[in-house]
């Protein structure tokens, strides 16, 4: 299965890529291939993929006074398991550092630890005259998409100039600008107000995340990327108006894009609002504590999600895998929904997921290949050499089984491969499994067996986008 289609083949790699992809019962140069070669994986009844790219991942990321639960071994395995075969991960530069030293960081953590190949955006957290200089040399260094935030002041935030300044550096070098569209500066005074009058619980951080701030925040962004003519993805949109702002943009011919995550299509500030259990009371909301926050489903939201990943007024899905332990880690929270770190782990759930949205008819199983690896490998400069099952590709290929059947959970007998203490997608039931998983040929994982090995990943240097105009 591709993104444009799907027909009965055989796959032929050689080493770490793909050779041939040959009509059943082909002979090369006269000889019979499933005869000559040293191995044959039997996927009769079941796709082949491209596999699975992750666009949006934060390993080992600090937050809130701890840490990112998965490290980049953990988290590689755990993508491994669900059918991914690289992550675009995001590298930090914190205020006050110097971005060649927050990337450096980056390839310390990582180097040598993945499952997976892994490749980095950058992340501005302080965008001055050093940082603007450094981020044209970006290129060089395979990262061709920076990211920016809207929210989160005293932290990671950029006011307006600094985006502006950033957004010129896009326009010229072609690097892509991510945008966290969240209006931090209101939001942090509205979750101020509701802890004052005593509103505390992790509910309330999505009340003061209010989707206003999402589309007023993307609207900014649209027009500071259509003023200095920026090419400009918004990451993790989970308004419905944030997605009319994006199709609006386009219709009116400009270059932006949307990605959306798995808990945007699935959970809701509904679900988060009822969560109570013996251990943690309301607190149990804090597992669905991530930023953009789960919206309302009466508002109807995730049934916008879906639309917009059909008409492609959004493009791609990644997780924004960023997990942390309610143990020692979301509990920094009780009392206060402002010092829950923020983050949903997903990693390994992502391709089964979307498949679901096959089952149920959201999407086509196509559109699943696409919005989940070809596309990413497009937006983000990988395409070729991953994204696609041809000749020349990286052997990144996934068997799926759509007769196979996947519980998901951390609770007994289907412990996920995450280092987390609980899954925000306990009792989740899929009508598919991951089969085989191939990374670079080598085959990572059979059935519910690791056969990889922690530096099996390779970084991987980026290009620009193939959506730039
Ligand atoms: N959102 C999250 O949920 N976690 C990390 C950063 C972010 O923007
Ligand atoms: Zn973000
Ligand atoms: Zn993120």
């Amino acid at each position: 299965v591709s993104a444009t289609g799907r027909a009965a083949a055989d796959v032929l790699v050689d080493g770490e890529t793909i050779r041939a992809v040959l009509a059943p019962g082909s002979t090369l140069l006269g000889t019979d291939v499933a005869a000559s070669v040293d191995r044959v994986i039997d996927a009769t009844g079941k796709y082949v993929i491209p596999g699975g790219i992750d666009a949006h991942t934060h390993m080992q990321l600090p937050f809130g006074g701890t840490e990112a639960s998965d490290t980049f071994e953990t988290g590689t395995r755990a993508a491994a398991h669900g059918g991914t075969t690289s992550i675009i991960d995001f590298a930090v530069q914190t205020y006050g550092q110097r971005i060649e030293d927050g990337l450096a960081a980056w390839h310390e953590k990582a180097g040598g630890n993945c499952a997976i190949d892994y490749g980095f955006h950058q992340i501005v957290g302080d965008v001055n005259a050093d940082s603007l200089a450094a981020m044209r040399r970006l290129p060089d260094e395979g990262i061709s998409s920076f990211k920016l935030f809207m929210a989160y002041p005293g932290v990671f935030y950029s006011d307006d100039a600094q985006i502006l300044k950033a957004m010129q550096v896009s326009r010229d070098t072609g690097l892509m600008t991510m945008m966290h569209a969240e209006n931090g500066p209101a939001i942090d005074v509205l979750a101020q107000q509701l802890v004052d009058a005593g509103n505390t619980d992790p509910y309330y951080h999505g009340i003061a995340r209010a989707w206003e701030m999402e589309e007023e925040a993307t609207h900014r962004a649209i027009m500071l990327a259509k003023l200095t003519g920026a090419p400009l993805y918004v990451v993790h949109v989970s308004a419905k108006q944030a997605v009319e702002q994006l199709a609006w943009a386009r219709d009116k011919g400009q270059n932006v894009f949307g990605e959306t995550c798995p808990q945007y299509l699935y959970l809701s500030l509904e679900d988060q609002l009822g969560a109570s259990s013996d251990e943690w009371g309301a607190f149990e909301g804090a597992k669905w504590v991530c930023s953009t926050p789960l919206r309302s489903r009466e508002e109807g939201h995730q049934h916008s999600m879906w639309q917009a990943l059909r008409t492609n007024d959004l493009q791609m899905v990644s997780t924004d895998h960023c997990p942390f332990c309610m143990k020692d880690q979301k509990e920094l929270g009780l009392g206060d929904f402002r010092k829950i770190p923020n983050g949903i782990g997903s990693i390994e759930h992502r391709m089964d997921l979307m498949y679901q949205g096959v089952v149920t008819g959201e999407i086509t199983l196509e559109r699943w290949v696409e919005l989940t690896s070809t596309t990413p490998a497009r937006m983000f400069g990988l395409y070729g050499r991953k994204g696609v099952i041809q000749p020349g590709a990286d052997a990144d290929i996934v068997v799926y089984d759509p007769n196979g059947h996947t519980s998901i959970g951390y609770g007994e007998g289907k412990k996920h491969h995450m280092n987390m203490d609980h899954s925000a997608w306990e009792g989740y039931e899929i009508d598919g499994k991951v089969d085989t998983v191939l990374s670079r040929g080598k085959v990572i994982v059979e059935g519910d067996r690791y056969l990889g090995a922690k530096g099996d990943g390779k970084y991987l240097k980026r290009g620009l986008s193939q959506y730039l105009i």
